[in-house]
């Protein structure tokens, strides 16, 4: 087994259900990016816009505006930096700034010429399942299977990336935790993940302090939901997970360290 990668979360948005948008100034973002790297990050996933469910989107210049000194800044100190947005002119001059990886979560469907830009620029990509786009995405989502469903898709956006000229080992693949899914499709997802993994790409998985581990725990809190998210990306790596996206770095690093040693030697 591949040791498991850990992808420390960056949030540079005033409104992330999580950290409570604490990090929104850049000095204190990168602060938070070299720690997060220190406890044993392996990527640092710097975002500026909240895909938290209902979320509206936010304006082009406003997400350049928060990422890129932090990217720059973060690339520069030798870390490796995904950009997790949807729109291409972010990606590129986060590129430029020296991010390696473009986190998309509409997996190129919101801009297909995103996948022009990862191909000409030979950067790596994640490519993520969402059902519709943020704004709408809890609303009552339904699937005629939701396993079966999540990985045509899936199937079908990698098809168009390596079309596009995208080079297949440079591509990940993720479910999208939590994004147009009830807490059943999630756990549905993570009980048969090995079919997603089957699909023959690395899989990212983001389960990080969800709701849906909440709504499992009686209602506990984002920040209280540590082992809930601990639990599933332990699960996750047993079942072939590759990339772990995270809140709380070093715990996550020791379970998994644990977890990884447990499952083969
Ligand atoms: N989740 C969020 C944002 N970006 N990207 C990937 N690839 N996978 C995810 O599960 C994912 C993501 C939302 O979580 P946050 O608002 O806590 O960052």
């Amino acid at each position: 087994m591949a040791r498991p990668v850990v992808m420390g979360i960056v949030n540079v948005t005033p409104d992330s259900f999580s950290d409570g948008g604490l990090f929104l100034e850049a000095d204190a973002a990168v602060e938070h990016g070299a720690t997060l790297a220190a406890e044993g990050a392996g990527i640092l996933d710097v975002g500026g816009e909240s895909t938290r469910p209902g979320a509206e989107p936010v304006p082009e210049d406003e997400e350049l505006r928060r990422v890129l000194p932090v990217v720059e800044r973060l690339a520069a100190a030798g870390h490796r930096i995904s950009i997790d947005t949807t729109k291409p002119t972010v990606a590129s001059r986060a590129l430029d700034a020296g991010a390696t990886i473009v986190n998309d979560v509409s997996a190129f469907r919101f801009a297909p010429e995103m996948a022009d830009l990862v191909a000409e620029r030979g950067a790596g990509c994640c490519l993520m399942h969402m059902l519709g786009e943020p704004r709408s995405m809890q609303e009552d989502p339904r699937y005629d299977e939701v396993v079966a469903d999540v990985t045509a898709f899936l199937e079908e956006r990698l098809a168009f990336a390596v079309e596009r000229g995208v080079s297949e080992e440079r591509i990940w693949l993720d479910p999208g935790i939590g994004f147009g899914k009830t807490a059943e499709h999630n756990l549905e997802l993570l009980r048969r993940l090995e079919e997603i993994v089957a699909i023959g790409r690395p899989v990212v998985i983001g389960t990080s302090r969800k709701s849906f581990l909440g709504r499992l725990t009686g209602g506990k809190p984002a920040g209280e939901r540590l082992p809930g998210t601990i639990a599933t990306n332990v699960l996750a790596l047993e079942r072939g997970a590759s990339i772990f996206r995270v809140h709380d770095v070093a715990p996550v690093v020791d379970a998994l360290q644990v977890a990884a040693a447990t499952v083969s030697p």
